[in-house]
């Protein structure tokens, strides 16, 4: 076997034994947050999935390699160098081809956690169809590798800087599992109800396991979502949320900004127009679906 995987010993223990793994994705914190404070938020991501009885393995490639768990000085380069580039599937061979620093998207992650044997998954918001995809054709490679990777994603939704009645048929056409955890409507990362509904609801962790172990049982190769909103209490308020949107997607289009830059924009658009509270927000999510993810590893174990 030659996959070209590092493992850290605590993780590598974990899936050894058998223990709940909860994967945790590197661009959130190079690209999605803001620099000062993502390391901080990296560790208390990974402090909570620990908090529920869970190993964190957070995925990134450094200096070439794919790490699967990250020392903290790792995990502090991740965060803070400025060559780290965001690395989706497609930029993972480059990335390591040229002994680079990569961090890894829903994409890339899911992929690599499951090489590694991990089942779950936590993010923030899921990738998918942008808003005007009928003319760019932006569509996240998150979506493509939902439909390949049979792996656990938690996630707050898909984010509402897209078009996610589009997403949402596209999982339907790629065969991607989508439950909402303790809700009957699709949530939106920032806002708890984007107004669609979802197709499966479960209220317990190991709910989510026993379709996990059946979907497994039938050798099926697709992706499951389970989307856990935002607490009431942490949510954006939808009018803030509507008006940064609109200005945010009129001023990337100004400025020139397309690819896989488009994302990074808009959440950094919006950490510094709503004051801080989009990425309360965002903070806040993350560390309740790494919570959800730890206690699904958890009731998922043989
Ligand atoms: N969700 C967040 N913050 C992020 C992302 C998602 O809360 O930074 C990242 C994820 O890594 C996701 C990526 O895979 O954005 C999607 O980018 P794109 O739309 O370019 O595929
Ligand atoms: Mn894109």
């Amino acid at each position: 076997m030659t996959v070209p995987l590092e493992l850290s010993a605590e993780v590598s223990d974990a899936i050894a034994s058998g223990q709940g793994v909860v994967a945790l994705e590197s661009t959130i914190i190079s690209h999605g947050l803001p620099t000062e404070t993502s390391a901080q938020t990296a560790r208390q991501i990974e402090e909570e999935v620990r908090r529920t009885g869970a190993v964190p393995a957070t995925v990134a490639v450094v200096d070439g390699t794919v790490h699967v768990g990250l020392s903290d000085d790792e995990l502090l380069r991740v965060a803070e160098d400025e060559d780290v580039v965001k690395a989706s599937i497609r930029d993972l061979g480059v990335v390591m081809a040229r002994g680079g620093m990569g961090a890894t998207t829903v994409a890339a992650t899911s992929y690599l956690a499951h090489l590694a044997g991990i089942r779950v998954f936590a993010t923030g918001g899921l990738g998918g169809v942008h808003r005007g995809a009928r003319e760019t054709w932006d569509e996240s490679a998150d979506l493509a590798a939902l439909g390949s990777v049979p792996m656990t994603v938690v996630c707050a939704g898909v984010k509402s800087i897209l078009d996610v009645a589009a997403t949402l048929e596209r999982l339907e056409s790629l065969s991607v599992t989508v439950l909402g955890y303790r809700t009957d409507v699709f949530p939106g990362f920032y806002v708890r109800d984007t107004g669609l509904p979802v197709p499966w609801r479960v209220d317990e962790p190991g709910e989510v396991a026993a379709v996990m172990r059946q979907r497994h049982r039938l050798g099926l190769t697709q992706g499951l979502v389970v989307a856990n909103p935002i607490a009431e209490e942490h949510e954006l308020d939808p009018d803030l949320h509507e008006r940064t949107l609109v200005a945010g997607l009129e001023a990337a289009q100004r400025a020139g900004v397309t690819g896989k830059d488009v994302t990074p924009f808009l959440l950094a658009w919006f950490h510094e127009r709503t004051e801080g509270a989009s990425l309360w927000a965002n903070v806040a999510l993350v560390l309740s679906n790494a919570r959800l993810a730890a206690q699904i590893a958890v009731a998922g174990r043989v």
